[in-house]
């Protein structure tokens, strides 16, 4: 593989897309040794095939406000590849929403979906939509408009979106509902549904979950657990929400929270009671991050600062892409942190991943660590699929066992010679490996 060769062409092709770029560098720099000892993967075109999306749509989404102004905003979908099972992925609605961003996620999808060991290929959409500060009218409208589109792409035997930032329980039912009147069916055809219509259970924590269950199984290779580890979580939406709970009752204590504006440190941990008040804040669609600071006054609120700054355990980057940098890698390896895991896809930006490796931090990769969320919809999708409905329990007990699955994945395949496991390398080559071959299996298509 000439890795170099093929970024250039890539950067030719598609000028300014970083983020699709940087996801698509990381895992072609994990893979080209295997890749090399494979010649099949070379001489059937796999990375040229693998880099590109199957296609990608895009459309229009009119919708009236309730004022009656007229807005247009952009919807897509991209279905990138379709190898291992139908394309499967989240919806996201935020204002920096653009095709670069929609590109990376979906590609990292592609390996993720892979790693769950469920039969779904990998796909993402969404639009540039901001459902901050609209009434509950306006997101029902831009939630029909967008399926008016979409629901001609989708299918449960072809696309099944879900949610991600800013597409939630509400977005979902708004979207389904449209599709159900469209195509006169109640399918499996989104996740993340509602449970008295087809929603799998804990399908809303199932990332948190997920990420800390992965997280467990790092700590458990250097004989460690939660009990009184200080955890530092960014953002406060669905992932880092159920991270939260989920690190609080296996004995951690979550000192911060963040959102675009600054950061929470609350040095008395942030769980139970203080959970639901945030929960509450944000179902009123009210900032939440200052409203904390004044309800509960030994919290600090640190405007414009991201919470790398304070001294924790274990870091759990749960909001966006690239908010993590090469300093606050930094502050957390002078800090002294065990582990870094990301519940947020891409959270840390190439330097900061280095820094991590190159100093021995034990690294989980969000295709790895957030990876609960996707399978608990694969797992939504089998109850749909046989009309059944498990119960908690049944579905924790699958979530736990993929999770720990897919660390074993990354622990066969990133081991080093002394030892230290390249979570990055190993989720990359694990994930990788199943869709190559299922490709040189189906031909050049
Ligand atoms: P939510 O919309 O529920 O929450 C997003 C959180 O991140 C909010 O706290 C938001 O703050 C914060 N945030 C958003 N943009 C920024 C920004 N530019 N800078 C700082 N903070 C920001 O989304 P999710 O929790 O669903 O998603 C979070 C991450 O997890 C994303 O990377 C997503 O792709 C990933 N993910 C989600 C899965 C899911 O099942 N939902 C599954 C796997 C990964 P505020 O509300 O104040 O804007
Ligand atoms: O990034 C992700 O894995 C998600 N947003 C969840 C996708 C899904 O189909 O459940």
């Amino acid at each position: 593989m000439n890795l170099e060769k093929i970024m250039t062409d890539l950067e030719k092709k598609h000028p300014g897309e970083v983020e699709y770029l940087q996801a698509v560098r990381e895992v072609l720099e994990s893979i080209e040794e295997i890749y090399n000892e494979n010649p099949q993967f070379e001489s059937a075109g796999i990375i040229e095939r693998i880099v590109e999306p199957d296609r990608v749509l895009t459309f229009k989404v009119p919708w009236v406000d309730d004022n009656g102004k007229v807005h247009v905003n952009l919807g897509y979908r991209v279905q990138f590849n379709g190898a291992i099972g139908p394309y499967k992925g989240g919806l996201r609605f935020h204002p920096s929403v653009n095709l670069s961003i929609l590109k990376f996620l979906g590609f990292e999808q592609i390996f993720k979906n892979s790693l769950t060991t469920l039969p779904m290929g990998g796909g993402k959409g969404g639009s540039d939509f901001d459902p901050k500060g609209k009434s509950n009218a306006e997101v029902m409208r831009f939630c029909q408009s967008f399926m008016l589109e979409l629901w001609k792409l989708i299918g449960p035997e072809t696309d099944v979106p879900a949610g991600d930032i800013g597409v939630g329980g509400r977005e979902i039912g708004y979207m389904y509902g449209m599709y159900k009147k469209l195509a006169s069916e109640h399918t499996g055809v989104l996740t993340g549904k509602g449970r008295n219509w087809g929603g799998s259970i804990l399908r809303p924590e199932a990332t948190g979950f997920g990420a800390v269950y992965f997280a467990q199984e790092m700590l458990r290779t250097k004989g460690m657990d939660f009990q009184g580890k200080v955890v530092a979580i960014s953002g406060f939406g669905n992932v880092a929400w159920g991270a939260a709970t989920k690190v609080t009752e296996l004995g951690g204590k979550v000192v911060t929270i963040s959102g675009p504006d600054g950061y929470i440190y609350d040095p008395d941990g942030i769980s139970g009671a203080k959970i639901e008040y945030l929960l509450e804040l944000r179902a009123s669609n009210q900032d939440i991050v200052k409203p904390y600071s004044y309800e509960f006054p030994n919290a600090q609120f640190h405007q414009g600062k991201r919470p790398w700054e304070v001294k924790c355990d274990v870091a759990l980057p749960c909001a966006t892409q690239n908010e993590l940098g090469l300093e606050d890698a930094k502050a957390l390896v002078a800090n002294g942190v065990i582990c870094v895991a990301e519940g947020a896809n891409m959270p840390s930006t190439p330097d900061a991943v280095n820094t991590f490796i190159e100093n021995k931090i034990m690294f989980g990769p969000g295709k790895a660590v957030n990876a609960g969320g996707v399978a608990t919809s694969g797992l939504e999708m089998t109850q749909n699929s046989m009309k059944i409905s498990w119960t908690a329990e049944e579905v924790d007990a699958k979530l736990h066992q993929i999770m720990t699955e897919i660390h074993n994945q990354c622990v066969k395949y990133g081991t080093q010679p002394d030892g230290y496991v390249n979570y990055v390398k190993g989720a990359n080559i694990a994930g990788f490996l199943k869709v190559a071959n299922a490709m040189l299996d189906q031909g050049i298509i």
